[in-house]
């Protein structure tokens, strides 16, 4: 096994041997001095506590690490360090290599939390199917977090067999997303699968987004040509996926390359969207501040700089409805995310009276 097939480079060498050798990980350099070898290694599937990862010298399960300030959360493409314990004879997760991209979401349930979907991944296919699932405002909501993921986006729209104006969503496609690539595929009528090839290139890694059942997986078995992942028909009344896929995992193409299949998303709450929102609606921020009031509704006040776009038509009502949902949903998530913070420094402050009430009994 080679790992460079597997995306290793120049960039995870040099994060390596710094990790390794690094004063502020006395750990690791005491591992490196008094002999546990270390490799590295990329996790290539998530099981949920167990993940599998791909060495020099072959793929091994291995627990996952539990979450602490050394430990953040490990996702499927990480490049991590291993330790072979002597002691446990077992192999385990040191460290994570600094990622290159990463792209989150608001993890579902109460607790506000972040969940990685993909680390270090080049491509990002955003993919909805052309039937009844076609959504430009959920596309925009994958194109922001795709951009704040680091990773290229490119809108992939699948089943073009089943729709007969192809065209006119292409179009409007093109209009959201000014610069991103799109495509039409069929993996039925082979449409547009050579243009999806040519992204493949070795060492470089390809994730596939999007709700269930747009074809995430009959993709890669199509590219692999093969039956790798289990697919699965969806459902006759309202052409919904039936969540298929329940792990994240890479493969490698036999022309190079990789792929990251991903279990179908309910929805895509945003983590963070700073550099996303700058991408996708850097135009509406800037109107916003010619309003001649900094704290304009943009409902009846003069000089409001929004409505006369749109009256205008320079801005379409659509994104701006757009525009401010997403800006309310981001303010409720930083408010989330403070209270979070604040919780927690009560809970430490709690913590730290308790010890010192027990330190002075003693
Ligand atoms: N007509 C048509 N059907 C397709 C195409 N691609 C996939 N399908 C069908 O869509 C259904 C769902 O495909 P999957 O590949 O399981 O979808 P998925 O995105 O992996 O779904 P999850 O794993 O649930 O997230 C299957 O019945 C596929 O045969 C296509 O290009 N055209
Ligand atoms: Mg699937
Ligand atoms: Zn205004």
């Amino acid at each position: 096994m080679n790992i460079k097939e597997y995306g290793w480079d120049e960039y995870f060498e040099n994060e390596f041997r710094k990790s390794t050798t690094d004063k502020k990980s006395p750990g690791l350099v005491a591992d490196r001095v008094c002999c546990s070898p270390m490799q590295p290694g990329r996790v290539i599937a998530d099981y949920g506590q167990m993940l599998r990862v791909i060495t020099d010298s072959g793929e091994i399960l291995v627990n996952r690490p539990v979450n602490n300030l050394d430990m953040p959360q490990i996702a499927v493409g990480d490049w991590v360090v291993l330790v072979y314990s002597e002691e446990t004879k077992t192999t385990n997760i040191r460290l994570v290599l600094k990622r290159k991209t990463k792209f989150s979401r608001a993890a579902s349930g109460i607790e506000i939390k972040e969940q990685i979907v993909a680390a270090n991944v080049d491509m990002v296919f955003l993919m909805q199917s052309l039937n009844r699932d076609f959504n430009m405002r959920r596309l925009e909501r994958y194109l922001i977090a795709a951009w704040e993921s680091g990773a290229v986006p490119v809108v992939v729209l699948t089943k073009a067999d089943c729709c007969d104006n192809v065209a006119e969503r292409l179009a409007s496609v093109y209009t959201t997303a000014p610069g991103v690539e799109v495509h039409a595929i069929s993996c039925i009528t082979g449409e547009g699968l050579q243009e999806i090839k040519r992204y493949f290139q070795q060492g470089k890694t390809i994730a596939l987004l999007g709700s269930s059942g747009v074809g995430k997986s009959t993709l890669v078995n199509t590219l692999a040509g093969k039956e790798l992942l289990k697919t699965q028909k969806v459902r006759e009344d309202d052409s919904r996926g039936r969540h298929t896929t329940t792990h994240r995992e890479i493969l490698l193409l036999l022309g190079g390359g990789l792929i990251l299949d991903t279990p179908g998303m309910r929805a895509l709450s945003l983590w963070e969207a700073d550099t996303g929102m700058e991408v996708m609606f850097g135009d509406v921020e800037e109107l916003v501040k010619q309003c001649r009031f900094h704290d304009c509704k943009h409902g009846n006040e003069p000089g409001c700089a929004v409505r006369e776009a749109i009256e205008t038509g320079k801005l379409e009502l659509e994104r701006w409805e757009s525009w401010l949902k997403l800006q309310k949903e981001l303010v409720h998530l930083e408010a989330k995310k403070e209270g979070k913070v604040r919780l927690q420094e009560k809970q430490w402050g709690r913590q730290i009276a308790k010890l010192k009430k027990e330190l002075y009994k003693g």
